[in-house]
C-alpha cells in the first residue's frame, strides 16, 4: 500500500482531479497527505475543499497559512465583501459552514512513526523535536477547536515573536506556534524566525538560512514534508532528510505528490492544463 503526500492545492482542483487519477489510477493508495494550503489564489478553493473532504479516512491534511487565513476572513463581518475573488463561491456555498468546521479541525502537524514520516505545512522550529512540535501543535488545535476560535483567529495573525521560550503564554504562544509551523521559510543563527524574506535561497541576507539547513536543528533525524515555498530551488534535500513539495499549483507550475513508502520517494507531478510539465 501507498502513501502519497500533495504539495500546496491553493484553488487549483482541476490539476487536483488529474494527480488523484493518475494516483488512483496505480492501485493500492492507503492515504493522501495533504500538506495544507488547500485554498486561495487558484479558481476553485470550493471544488478543493469538497474533493478533499469527500476522501474521508483517505486523506490527511494539516493546515496551512492560506487555510487559516480564511477560517479567519470568514468570521469577520461582511466576509464575501472584503474576500478575494477566488474565495467568493466559496463564501456563497450552501456547504460552506460546513467544509469551514471541516477546515478548523484538521492538524497542524501528522506523524506516521510506521512510516517514518512527518508531514507540517511550513517547517519545524530549530529548537523543537518532531515530539515537541506535535505537542505545541496540540496547543493550538485545541484553541482553534474551542468555544473561543472566534476571538483566536482575530489576534493570531502578526510577525512577533519571533523566538521560542517556553515562557510564552497565551495569543503570543499561539502566535509562535502558528507561525513557525505554517509560515516559516528562513531563521538566524539562533532560530530566530524571520517572517520577511520569501525568495530564494542563493539571494538570502545573510546570516538567515532555510529553517531545514540550521546546524542545530532538533528534529534533524527524521524524515519531514512541508509545503509553503514555491520559491524554494529544488524539493529534494536528502542529506537532511527534508522535501519540500510546493511545486507552484498557484503560479502555472506543477502540483506534485510524493510517494512516501518508496525508497528512495518518488515525485509525480501533473502540469497546468495546456501547460508543459
Ligand atoms: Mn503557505
Amino acid at each position: 500500500m501507498s502513501t502519497y503526500a500533495i504539495g500546496d492545492v491553493h484553488g487549483a482542483d482541476h490539476l487536483l482531479r488529474d494527480l488523484l487519477n493518475t494516483l488512483d489510477a496505480r492501485g493500492n493508495v492507503d492515504a493522501f497527505w495533504f500538506v495544507g494550503d488547500l485554498v486561495n489564489r487558484g479558481p476553485d478553493s470550493l471544488g478543493v475543499l469538497r474533493r478533499v473532504r469527500a476522501l474521508g479516512d483517505r486523506a490527511v491534511t494539516v493546515l496551512g497559512n492560506h487555510d487559516l487565513s480564511l477560517l479567519s476572513l470568514a468570521d469577520q463581518p461582511d466576509a464575501i465583501g472584503r474576500a478575494p475573488e477566488s474565495l467568493k463561491p466559496l463564501l456563497r456555498a450552501h456547504d460552506c459552514a460546513e467544509l469551514l468546521d471541516w477546515l478548523r479541525h484538521r492538524p497542524l502537524i501528522h506523524r506516521d512513526t510506521q512510516l517514518g514520516w512527518t508531514m507540517v505545512h511550513a517547517g519545524i522550529p530549530t529548537a523543537w523535536s518532531v515530539d515537541e512540535a506535535i505537542d505545541h501543535a496540540g496547543e493550538l488545535e485545541q484553541a482553534l477547536r474551542g468555544a473561543e476560535h472566534h476571538q483566536l483567529l482575530t489576534h493570531l495573525f502578526g510577525n512577533t515573536p519571533s523566538r521560542w521560550k517556553p515562557s510564552l503564554t497565551g495569543m503570543k504562544r499561539l502566535r509562535f506556534i502558528a507561525n513557525a509551523l505554517t509560515r516559516q521559510r528562513f531563521v538566524t543563527v539562533t532560530g530566530a524566525l524571520d517572517m520577511e524574506y520569501k525568495k530564494t535561497i542563493a539571494n538570502a541576507p545573510k546570516p538567515l538560512m532555510p529553517w531545514f539547513l540550521h546546524p542545530q536543528r532538533a528534529s534533524a533525524c527524521e524524515h519531514i514534508v512541508f509545503g509553503h515555498w514555491s520559491a524554494l530551488e529544488h524539493v529534494e534535500w536528502p542529506e537532511h532528510h527534508v522535501w519540500g513539495i510546493d511545486t507552484g499549483a498557484a503560479w502555472n507550475g506543477t502540483l506534485s505528490a510524493l510517494q512516501l513508502d518508496a525508497q528512495p520517494p518518488v515525485l509525480t507531478s501533473v502540469p497546468p492544463l495546456g501547460g508543459e510539465q
